[in-house]
């Protein structure tokens, strides 16, 4: 049996009950069995993708609270280290009532190849809780994580683990997580990404990911002989991802038509308002439905189904397996060409495949997305600096930071006689950084 195969038997066969790890895990090493076929002994002798795929550290524990009514409210909380070769842990924290270990596991592992594409020293690390922010007053949302980042903070630094926001955490959160860091700890330092400007957060931050999604599929486009403009773009979900890409699309003269949240989705043919949807998300908490009575001539539709609307480009922008094969059908038989993923593994492996197999331009999570941490990184070295740069000066580093980044996994891809897979790309090219500094570390 081949070493590729061998290790992914071993991570099923270690990780049971963990479908989403196995998930990430299979698609990376399929990748990588290009790579790794022609020189197997040298990686079998030092166990590089056993240690590849297991996490130097899982944290989890307990966080009580108390909700407004004088109940305790007991939650679990994690926080998954998985991989230092290339620069303290880097990821966000997701609240949200699905989070599992295995969840957290497959979106440590993909932030280990995405946060090396960005070409910035960031390990790979991603934690959070099933604590479900929705519905929740400001002072239970603080009672909870303040009583999280009691446990989390003995075991982050600025040096050492420094998490950020991901489903369910904005800047609201971030800011509760941040006070009590300083409080317990008496260390004023850029432990946290994604913090409020007044407080050593980078401006640009918010919009990062959603406008570095939009620059790669651009970039993308532009490779092919294309652009956005003039394009109509479908958008899941509602949330920071979905909203700033929604708002660079737009600027680049794409007509965004539609965008959802886990109850429906809104469509809106003359092109969605964006102002109605930043005042509901942003400032009301509310629903997506808000939208239909806020806009004449827009419809809301209850439940799935986003995919089924025609569009020349899709971003999935929600939650993990959002997409599957059906969409992926339904959309490249109305016409779609191009999918960029917001969203980390918002396709499931055989929607992938199918992209893949009908030669659309597909640009999966891990690079599509990269840009909200390539930021986050820009945001530590400001703090390091005691230093903020402006606006124009953050945006401008993101842009080309993703335009290096298809210009590597475009290439990664290329140099492996995978011309134009950019999943293969993405992996091929994520891996090799960190498994040349694995090497140079020795057994650890
Ligand atoms: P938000 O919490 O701001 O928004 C999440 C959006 O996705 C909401 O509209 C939410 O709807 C929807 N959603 C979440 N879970 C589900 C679900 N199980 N079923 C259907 N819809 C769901 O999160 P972000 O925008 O920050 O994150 C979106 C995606 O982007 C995630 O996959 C995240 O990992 C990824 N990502 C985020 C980055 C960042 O910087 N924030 C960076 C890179 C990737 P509802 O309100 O109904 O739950
Ligand atoms: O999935 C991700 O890359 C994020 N949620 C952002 C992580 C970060 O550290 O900014």
């Amino acid at each position: 049996m081949s070493y590729v195969s061998e290790v992914m038997e071993r991570v099923i066969a270690k990780n049971p009950g963990e479908p989403e790890f196995h998930q990430a895990v299979k698609e990376v090493l399929d990748s990588l069995a290009l790579v790794i076929d022609a020189h197997e002994d040298e990686f079998r002798k030092i166990s590089l993708l056993e240690r590849l795929t297991e996490p130097e550290r899982i944290v989890s524990f307990r966080v009580p609270w108390v909700d407004d009514q004088g109940n305790v409210q007991v939650n679990k909380g994690y926080r998954v280290q998985f991989n230092s070769a290339i620069g303290p842990y880097k990821g966000g924290l997701r609240f949200h009532p699905s989070v599992n270990q295995s969840i957290l596991k497959f979106l440590g592992f993909e932030q280990v190849f995405k946060n090396s594409l960005t070409g910035l020293p960031i390990g790979g690390g991603k934690g959070g809780s099933d604590f479900d922010p929705k519905g929740k007053s400001d002072r239970e949302v603080m009672a909870f994580c303040q009583s999280f980042m009691t446990e989390l903070c003995k075991y982050i630094g600025a040096d050492q683990d420094v998490p950020a926001g991901d489903i369910g955490v904005g800047g609201r959160e971030i800011g509760f997580l941040y006070g009590q860091y300083k409080r317990i700890k008496g260390l004023y330092e850029g432990v946290l990404t994604g913090k409020g400007l007044t407080y050593g957060g980078s401006l640009a931050r918010t919009q990062a990911t959603g406008y570095g999604l939009v620059y790669i599929t651009e970039e993308m486009l532009k490779h092919a002989g294309q652009s956005l403009n003039g394009k109509t773009v479908v958008i899941s979900g509602s949330g920071n991802v979905a909203i700033y890409a929604t708002e660079k699309a737009q600027e680049l003269g794409a007509k965004v038509v539609a965008l959802n949240d886990s109850n429906g989705y809104i469509y809106d043919a003359e092109g969605i308002k964006l102002d109605v949807v930043k005042e509901i998300k942003e400032v009301r908490r509310g629903r997506i439905r808000e939208y239909a009575d806020a806009v004449a001539g827009s419809v809301y539709t209850e439940g799935k189904g986003i995919w089924n609307i025609a569009c020349d480009v899709a971003l999935p922008c929600a939650t993990q397996n959002e997409l599957n094969l059906e969409d992926a059908k339904k959309l490249i038989s109305q016409g779609c060409t191009c999918v960029a993923e917001g969203a980390n593994m918002p396709s499931t492996r055989e929607a992938t495949d199918y992209f893949l197999e009908k030669k659309i331009l597909f640009m999966p999570g891990k690079a599509a997305n990269a840009g909200g941490v390539a930021t986050s990184a820009l945001e530590m070295s400001q703090n390091s600096q005691r230093l903020s740069w402006s606006f124009e000066e953050v945006d401008e580093k993101l842009k080309n930071i993703m335009i290096g980044i298809y210009a590597k996994v475009s290439s990664a891809a290329s140099r492996y006689g995978a011309e134009g897979n950019f999943v293969a790309g993405a992996n091929i090219a994520g891996f090799e950084k960190v498994a040349e500094a694995m090497k140079a570390q020795g057994i650890v």
